[in-house]
């Protein structure tokens, strides 16, 4: 048993004072002001400190195959590095090789993600369409816990889908009760750019931005929520980052349509100035898509979370090495996307949301834990402190200082792209299913602790657009 004793409980609605008991089933027992101590139990001073509902990572993509290259995050390191960082939960991707069913796939990154540290889920990708599919979907959301699924708009030739085959799984999701969610970028327009670049002699990172320039991420949007639309069903937007997709969610949400935005740490702080450098390494760490974005974008994407228009925080983590992204020294488009991020998501949104004075602390809880719990069915067995939810609990501190540097993160990749930035903020303890697995610096992290998040179907009204 652990007594977090004398720390102001912070959820999605209030702040209190309150101690939190937390029983050796990995779940809360108790949550009141001065509790008592239980005989034997073990207690975890919290005075000066937020106890928060642990964050939770509704997109990473841990040892994912993805551009001829593997990420180097494995479920293992990638959740540790998540506990440093304060996030207890993880939803990743499956992402079905050519050929192989959803099932097969499913199963096959569940024996991957034995190893993880902290507890898992999985959104499945849907990258073409066909009777299995149809079948698969329901096996999934019917026996496998999976209540989402993922569609790529962009990586034509690759994990792109059409529209015809995003439409069949947006209404085959809703049927289930799982919601469908969307990389938006028109894949077409970004391989015409790609070609007329490369044509043009421009096989640099500085062209990775130019290829896929900001409406191309507007227009998806606006088509996916138009799609969503047209059948009445929800939809959740990753990654947003740009100023289209995000008036494109908050005009559809005026319109009573249930649509979600999800926004990285790395878009609200980065710009496309990252690609303005000589030293081809540096730019090509930032290569991830969507890109990094001309400033002004980033008032659009605050306005969204201060406003309730956008209501998630994730990563996209997807670490690839120096000698990983070296593949594409001599074209652009070779550059393996992604950029790491699990370990400092909430301390970025600390500091420069709540620090800065955009967020409140109820803000930042539902930013990185509530929201996703809610929107893919998980709670309140995780996002809230309650009797009864899991026990995965974030004591932060608010006032600490931390520069982030690869040289101490967890993460398995040789940089950081926030390497120097000093924050204010940090996970000073971190509780995951009742246990200390961080603590002062200390990462206790267990191989294999970690545990299958089963997210049931969640049932909702079509509504179609005022
Ligand atoms: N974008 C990335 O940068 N990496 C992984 C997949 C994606 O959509
Ligand atoms: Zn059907
Ligand atoms: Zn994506
Ligand atoms: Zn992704």
């Amino acid at each position: 048993m652990l007594h977090i004793r004398g720390g102001d409980v912070v959820t999605a609605e209030r702040t209190m004072r309150a101690d939190v008991l937390c029983g050796d089933d990995g779940r809360i027992l108790q949550v009141g002001p001065d509790l008592e101590t239980p005989a034997g139990c073990e207690v975890v001073e919290a005075g000066g400190l937020l106890v928060m509902p642990g964050g939770i990572d509704p997109h990473t993509h841990m040892e994912m195959p993805f551009m001829g290259t593997i990420a180097t995050d494995d479920f293992f390191t990638g959740t540790a590095a998540g506990l440093a960082g304060g996030t207890t939960s993880i939803i990743d991707f499956v992402i079905p090789g050519s050929g192989r069913g959803l099932l097969d796939s499913w199963k096959e990154w569940r024996e991957k993600a034995t190893k993880a540290a902290s507890d898992y889920g999985f959104h499945v990708a849907i990258t073409e369409w066909n009777d299995q599919v149809h079948r698969d979907m329901g096996t999934l959301v019917e026996e496998c816990g999976v209540n989402s699924f993922k569609h790529f708009m962009a990586y034509k030739n690759a994990l792109m889908v059409e529209d015809d085959t995003l439409l069949r799984s947006m209404k085959r999701a809703s049927e289930l009760g799982a919601i469908c969610t969307v990389h938006a970028e028109n894949g077409d327009a970004v391989a015409y750019l790609q070609q007329d670049l490369l044509a043009q002699g421009r096989t640099g990172p500085e062209a990775h931005p130019v290829s896929r320039p900001p409406e191309v991420e507007g227009e998806a949007a606006q088509r996916a929520i138009t799609l969503a639309g047209l059948l009445g069903v929800p939809v959740y937007i990753v990654h947003v980052s740009t100023e289209q997709a995000a008036k494109a969610i908050a005009d559809a949400r005026m319109r009573g349509q249930e649509v979600y935005g999800e926004v990285l740490p790395q878009h609200l702080v980065f710009d496309e100035s990252v690609y303005e450098t000589s030293d081809w390494l540096k730019a090509a760490r930032y290569v991830m898509s969507p890109p990094f974005r001309p400033r002004h974008h980033q008032s659009s994407l605050w306005g969204g979370l201060m406003s309730g228009q956008l209501h998630t925080t994730a990563t996209d983590h997807c670490c690839f090495c120096a000698n990983q992204k070296e593949a594409g020294l001599k074209d652009f488009t070779r550059i393996p996307n992604g950029t790491p991020g699990i370990e400092d998501r909430m301390s970025v949104l600390w500091h420069y949301g709540v620090k800065k004075g955009r967020l409140s602390p109820e803000n930042f809880v539902a930013l990185t834990s509530t929201n996703t719990a809610r929107i893919f069915n998980v709670y309140p067995r995780k996002g809230v402190i309650v009797p009864g939810a899991d026990a995965d609990i974030v004591l932060w501190d608010p006032d600490a200082e931390r520069t982030i540097s690869a040289a101490t993160h967890h993460q398995n990749v040789d940089y950081n792209i926030f390497e120097g930035m000093t924050l204010t903020g940090l996970a000073q303890t971190t509780i995951s299913n009742g246990k200390i697995v961080w603590q002062d610096g200390d990462l206790r992290a267990v191989k294999g602790a970690g545990r299958y998040l089963s997210r049931s179907a969640l049932k909702r009204a079509p509504r179609k657009p005022l």
